[in-house]
Protein backbone atom coordinates (compact mmCIF):
# COMPACT_ATOMS: atom_id res chain seq x y z
CA UNK A 1 0.00 0.00 0.00
CA UNK A 2 1.11 3.30 -0.93
CA UNK A 3 -0.42 6.43 0.58
CA UNK A 4 0.42 10.16 0.62
CA UNK A 5 -1.56 11.85 3.78
CA UNK A 6 -2.32 15.58 2.91
CA UNK A 7 -3.79 18.17 4.98
CA UNK A 8 -3.23 21.16 6.45
CA UNK A 9 -0.55 22.13 9.29
CA UNK A 10 -2.78 20.75 12.41
CA UNK A 11 -5.41 18.87 10.54
CA UNK A 12 -4.19 15.67 12.20
CA UNK A 13 -1.56 14.11 9.90
CA UNK A 14 0.76 12.75 12.47
CA UNK A 15 -1.84 11.60 14.78
CA UNK A 16 -3.52 9.73 12.09
CA UNK A 17 -0.33 8.23 10.66
CA UNK A 18 0.57 6.86 13.55
CA UNK A 19 -2.64 4.65 13.72
CA UNK A 20 -2.91 3.96 9.84
CA UNK A 21 1.12 2.73 9.52
CA UNK A 22 -0.12 0.16 12.53
CA UNK A 23 -3.13 -1.45 11.16
CA UNK A 24 -1.55 -1.61 7.99
CA UNK A 25 2.03 -2.74 8.82
CA UNK A 26 3.62 -0.35 6.45
CA UNK A 27 6.56 2.38 6.51
CA UNK A 28 6.01 5.93 8.70
CA UNK A 29 8.09 8.56 6.47
CA UNK A 30 6.88 11.78 7.72
CA UNK A 31 9.04 14.91 6.44
CA UNK A 32 8.11 17.17 9.12
CA UNK A 33 10.00 14.55 11.83
CA UNK A 34 13.31 14.02 9.32
CA UNK A 35 13.78 17.31 9.64
CA UNK A 36 13.32 18.18 12.74
CA UNK A 37 15.80 15.10 13.09
CA UNK A 38 18.27 17.07 11.70
CA UNK A 39 18.13 20.05 13.54
CA UNK A 40 17.85 18.19 16.55
CA UNK A 41 21.15 16.51 15.61
CA UNK A 42 22.53 20.35 14.06
CA UNK A 43 23.41 18.74 10.95
CA UNK A 44 24.60 21.76 8.15
CA UNK A 45 21.19 20.29 6.56
CA UNK A 46 18.86 21.12 9.95
CA UNK A 47 21.06 24.30 10.55
CA UNK A 48 19.35 25.90 7.18
CA UNK A 49 16.36 24.15 8.09
CA UNK A 50 15.57 25.54 11.20
CA UNK A 51 14.93 29.36 10.65
CA UNK A 52 12.35 27.89 7.36
CA UNK A 53 10.40 25.68 9.83
CA UNK A 54 11.11 28.61 12.68
CA UNK A 55 9.33 31.14 10.02
CA UNK A 56 6.27 28.77 8.79
CA UNK A 57 8.01 28.32 5.15
CA UNK A 58 8.60 25.48 3.37
CA UNK A 59 12.37 24.23 3.23
CA UNK A 60 13.15 24.06 -0.25
CA UNK A 61 12.07 21.19 -3.07
CA UNK A 62 15.38 19.71 -3.66
CA UNK A 63 16.54 19.33 0.05
CA UNK A 64 13.08 17.36 0.78
CA UNK A 65 12.93 15.42 -2.37
CA UNK A 66 16.57 14.27 -1.76
CA UNK A 67 15.49 13.09 1.78
CA UNK A 68 12.33 11.29 0.02
CA UNK A 69 14.61 9.51 -2.80
CA UNK A 70 16.84 8.27 0.24
CA UNK A 71 13.85 6.69 2.41
CA UNK A 72 12.47 5.17 -0.53
CA UNK A 73 15.40 3.34 -1.64
CA UNK A 74 15.58 1.73 1.72
CA UNK A 75 14.30 -2.12 1.59
CA UNK A 76 11.68 -1.54 4.24
CA UNK A 77 9.30 0.58 1.98
CA UNK A 78 9.06 -2.31 -0.23
CA UNK A 79 5.97 -3.53 1.84
CA UNK A 80 4.29 0.01 1.34
CA UNK A 81 4.43 3.25 2.82
CA UNK A 82 3.08 6.49 4.48
CA UNK A 83 4.40 9.81 3.66
CA UNK A 84 3.04 12.36 5.65
CA UNK A 85 3.33 16.13 5.22
CA UNK A 86 4.66 15.45 1.81
CA UNK A 87 4.64 16.87 -1.01
CA UNK A 88 3.80 19.78 -0.15
CA UNK A 89 4.39 21.50 -3.58
CA UNK A 90 3.50 20.56 -7.07
CA UNK A 91 7.31 20.24 -8.16
CA UNK A 92 7.51 18.14 -4.71
CA UNK A 93 4.29 16.09 -6.02
CA UNK A 94 6.01 16.05 -9.76
CA UNK A 95 8.92 14.72 -8.49
CA UNK A 96 7.50 11.83 -6.49
CA UNK A 97 5.69 10.90 -9.59
CA UNK A 98 8.85 10.56 -11.48
CA UNK A 99 10.30 8.45 -8.56
CA UNK A 100 7.80 6.12 -8.09
CA UNK A 101 7.22 5.55 -11.91
CA UNK A 102 11.16 4.57 -11.50
CA UNK A 103 10.62 2.15 -9.61
CA UNK A 104 7.50 0.66 -11.40
CA UNK A 105 5.57 1.46 -7.80
CA UNK A 106 2.69 4.30 -8.18
CA UNK A 107 0.68 5.36 -5.30
CA UNK A 108 -2.32 3.72 -4.27
CA UNK A 109 -4.36 6.67 -2.91
CA UNK A 110 -3.96 10.13 -2.20
CA UNK A 111 -5.91 10.77 1.94
CA UNK A 112 -7.24 14.26 2.67
CA UNK A 113 -7.69 14.81 6.27
CA UNK A 114 -10.05 18.10 5.92
CA UNK A 115 -10.40 20.50 8.95
CA UNK A 116 -10.92 24.22 9.28
CA UNK A 117 -8.65 27.07 9.42
CA UNK A 118 -10.17 27.96 12.70
CA UNK A 119 -9.82 24.57 14.62
CA UNK A 120 -6.44 24.17 12.91
CA UNK A 121 -5.35 27.49 15.02
CA UNK A 122 -7.15 25.99 18.51
CA UNK A 123 -5.46 23.11 17.83
CA UNK A 124 -1.70 24.25 17.28
CA UNK A 125 -1.75 27.10 20.15
CA UNK A 126 -2.66 24.15 22.59
CA UNK A 127 0.21 21.89 21.04
CA UNK A 128 3.03 24.50 21.99
CA UNK A 129 5.43 23.09 19.56
CA UNK A 130 8.55 25.89 18.87
CA UNK A 131 6.98 26.49 15.66
CA UNK A 132 3.46 27.07 16.74
CA UNK A 133 3.21 30.47 17.01
CA UNK A 134 -0.19 32.38 16.45
CA UNK A 135 2.09 34.67 13.10
CA UNK A 136 3.52 31.61 12.61
CA UNK A 137 0.50 29.66 12.31
CA UNK A 138 -1.23 32.37 10.43
CA UNK A 139 1.76 31.66 7.51
CA UNK A 140 2.02 28.47 7.75
CA UNK A 141 -1.81 28.21 6.69
CA UNK A 142 -1.23 30.91 4.12
CA UNK A 143 1.25 28.81 2.72
CA UNK A 144 -0.78 25.90 2.99
CA UNK A 145 -3.36 27.55 0.85
CA UNK A 146 -1.07 28.99 -1.91
CA UNK A 147 1.68 25.94 -2.54
CA UNK A 148 0.08 22.73 -1.15
CA UNK A 149 -3.57 22.92 -1.72
CA UNK A 150 -3.33 22.95 -5.46
CA UNK A 151 -2.46 19.58 -4.95
CA UNK A 152 -5.72 18.55 -4.22
CA UNK A 153 -6.95 18.85 -7.97
CA UNK A 154 -3.38 17.35 -8.67
CA UNK A 155 -4.60 14.14 -7.20
CA UNK A 156 -8.10 14.32 -7.84
CA UNK A 157 -7.47 14.81 -11.77
CA UNK A 158 -5.24 11.49 -11.30
CA UNK A 159 -8.42 9.81 -9.85
CA UNK A 160 -6.43 8.64 -6.61
CA UNK A 161 -8.16 11.67 -4.08
CA UNK A 162 -10.53 10.93 -1.08
CA UNK A 163 -11.35 13.00 1.17
CA UNK A 164 -12.25 12.53 4.99
CA UNK A 165 -13.71 15.23 7.53
CA UNK A 166 -10.77 15.72 10.52
CA UNK A 167 -13.10 17.13 13.26
CA UNK A 168 -14.29 14.83 16.12
CA UNK A 169 -12.75 12.02 18.20
CA UNK A 170 -9.23 11.29 16.79
CA UNK A 171 -11.07 7.11 17.61
CA UNK A 172 -13.96 8.14 14.92
CA UNK A 173 -11.45 10.28 12.17
CA UNK A 174 -9.02 6.94 12.26
CA UNK A 175 -12.32 4.75 11.65
CA UNK A 176 -13.63 6.60 8.95
CA UNK A 177 -10.09 6.40 7.31
CA UNK A 178 -9.71 2.91 7.39
CA UNK A 179 -13.63 2.48 5.63
CA UNK A 180 -11.54 4.36 3.01
CA UNK A 181 -7.99 2.41 3.11
CA UNK A 182 -9.37 -0.91 3.52
CA UNK A 183 -10.45 -1.20 0.24
CA UNK A 184 -6.75 -0.43 -1.33
CA UNK A 185 -5.26 -3.07 1.43
P1 LIG B 1 4.97 18.97 9.92
O1 LIG B 1 5.65 18.17 10.94
O2 LIG B 1 4.42 18.20 8.76
O3 LIG B 1 3.92 19.82 10.76
P2 LIG B 1 2.37 19.96 10.84
O4 LIG B 1 1.80 20.08 9.48
O5 LIG B 1 2.16 21.07 11.82
O6 LIG B 1 1.95 18.60 11.54
P3 LIG B 1 0.66 17.73 11.57
O7 LIG B 1 -0.43 18.15 10.63
O8 LIG B 1 1.17 16.34 11.41
O9 LIG B 1 0.18 17.99 13.05
P4 LIG B 1 -0.81 17.03 13.81
O10 LIG B 1 -2.04 17.14 13.04
O11 LIG B 1 -0.27 15.73 14.11
O12 LIG B 1 5.90 20.12 9.32
C1 LIG B 1 6.61 21.07 10.12
C2 LIG B 1 7.44 22.01 9.25
O13 LIG B 1 8.46 21.25 8.55
C3 LIG B 1 6.69 22.74 8.13
O14 LIG B 1 6.06 23.95 8.58
C4 LIG B 1 7.83 23.00 7.10
O15 LIG B 1 8.61 24.11 7.45
C5 LIG B 1 8.69 21.76 7.23
N1 LIG B 1 8.31 20.72 6.25
C6 LIG B 1 7.77 19.50 6.53
N2 LIG B 1 7.53 18.79 5.40
C7 LIG B 1 7.92 19.60 4.37
C8 LIG B 1 7.90 19.44 2.95
N3 LIG B 1 7.41 18.34 2.36
N4 LIG B 1 8.38 20.47 2.19
C9 LIG B 1 8.88 21.57 2.75
N5 LIG B 1 8.92 21.79 4.08
C10 LIG B 1 8.44 20.81 4.90
O16 LIG B 1 -0.98 17.70 15.19
C11 LIG B 1 -1.70 18.87 15.45
C12 LIG B 1 -2.27 18.90 16.86
O17 LIG B 1 -3.65 18.57 16.78
C13 LIG B 1 -1.65 17.91 17.83
O18 LIG B 1 -1.46 18.56 19.06
C14 LIG B 1 -2.69 16.81 17.95
O19 LIG B 1 -2.70 16.18 19.22
C15 LIG B 1 -3.97 17.56 17.72
N6 LIG B 1 -5.03 16.76 17.12
C16 LIG B 1 -4.88 15.79 16.18
N7 LIG B 1 -6.10 15.27 15.85
C17 LIG B 1 -7.02 15.96 16.60
C18 LIG B 1 -8.46 15.91 16.70
N8 LIG B 1 -9.19 15.05 15.98
N9 LIG B 1 -9.07 16.77 17.54
C19 LIG B 1 -8.35 17.65 18.29
N10 LIG B 1 -7.00 17.74 18.24
C20 LIG B 1 -6.34 16.91 17.40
Amino acid sequence: MRIVLLGAPGSGKGTQAERIVERYQITHISTGDLLRAEVAAGTPLGKQAKAIMDAGELVSDDIVLGMIEDRLSKPETQHGFLLDGFPRTLAQAEGLDALLTKHGQPLDVTLLLDVDPDEIMQRLLARKRADDTEETIRNRLQVYENQTAPLIDYYQNQGKLRKVHGVGDVEAISKKIFQVLDDFA
